[in-house]
């Protein structure tokens, strides 16, 4: 069962301007992508990201690493954005300021034509060196795993953040701007666990922003949300920009 739209959140909207979209794993979870805090499926079910999603983890163990990110990217290429992907395309129109902020590092939003994107958490399909943190656009296959970089032979890596590591600086920047400036915000499938996103929506609630949640399950956040939307994305979103 779905939440209908609220009449409040309709007018509120229609007098907003400035628009904060933050987006977790959960968006892209119609598309087949698995969310992080479900059980991993097949192959990978024995480890959870947080063992494998860290500089630790690549240290202790590369080869393993570089080939979950393997799969995934595998599965991602596969992915096609679902209708909560289309209707945030259209969302971008609606309002004068727009920021859509994505901590899924499998570029879904951008398939659609979403563009005003901020990225916190990297892309699975750019590679770096783990040594140099340069971005690798190509490399010989000498049947490494990982393959090594053409510059300084170093492991090269998915350009995403581990656990421990900071965000991009610019990306955060920005985006916590975005937030403190927002009318309303939208926390849409995330758990709101990870931080630093998980404080975007708090920012936005300090500078007096209405908070908007969409998610089928409750979360740390839900009792500060003006309006919680439950359900899937891909059901509700298409709703709300009807
Ligand atoms: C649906 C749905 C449907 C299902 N529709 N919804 C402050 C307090 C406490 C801890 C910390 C803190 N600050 C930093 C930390 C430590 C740490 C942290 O947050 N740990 C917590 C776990 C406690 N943070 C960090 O380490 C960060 N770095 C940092 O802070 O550095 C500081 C530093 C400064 C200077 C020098 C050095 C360091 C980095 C965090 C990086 C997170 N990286 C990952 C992996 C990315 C690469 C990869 O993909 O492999 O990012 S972890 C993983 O979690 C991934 C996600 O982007 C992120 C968030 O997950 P998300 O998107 O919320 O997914 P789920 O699975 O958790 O939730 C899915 C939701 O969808 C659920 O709610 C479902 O109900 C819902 N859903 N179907 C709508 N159809």
């Amino acid at each position: 069962m779905t939440s209908p739209i609220p009449s409040e959140l309709v007018d509120t909207l229609r007098s907003a301007n400035r628009v904060v979209v933050l987006t977790g794993a959960g968006v892209s979870a119609e598309s087949g992508v698995p969310t992080f805090r479900d059980a991993q499926t097949g192959l990978w079910s024995q480890y959870s990201p947080e063992e494998l999603a860290t500089p630790r983890a690549f240290r202790q163990n590369p080869k393993l690493v570089w080939e979950w990110y393997q799969w995934r990217r595998e599965l991602v290429s596969k992915a096609k954005p679902n209708p909560a992907h289309y209707a945030l395309v259209e969302m971008q129109e609606l309002f004068p300021e727009f920021t859509l902020i994505t901590q899924n590092v499998d570029g879904l939003h951008r398939l659609p034509g979403s563009n005003i994107i901020i990225e916190l958490h990297g892309n699975i399909h750019r590679t770096k060196c783990f040594q140099e943190g340069t971005i690798v656009e190509s490399w010989k296959d000498t049947g490494d795993v990982p393959p090594k970089c053409p510059d300084c032979g170093g492991w090269l890596r998915p350009d995403v953040v581990w656990f421990e590591e900071p965000l991009p600086e610019a990306e955060l920047e920005s985006a916590m701007k975005a937030s403190r400036k927002a009318d309303v915000f939208f926390s849409i499938g995330t758990s709101g666990l990870v931080y630093p996103a998980a404080s975007l929506p708090h920012e936005a609630l300090n500078h007096n922003a209405t908070l908007v949640e969409i998610n089928p399950a409750p979360t740390p956040l839900t009792p500060k949300a003006d309006f919680m939307l439950k359900g899937p994305a891909g059901v509700i979103l298409p709703e709300l920009v009807k």
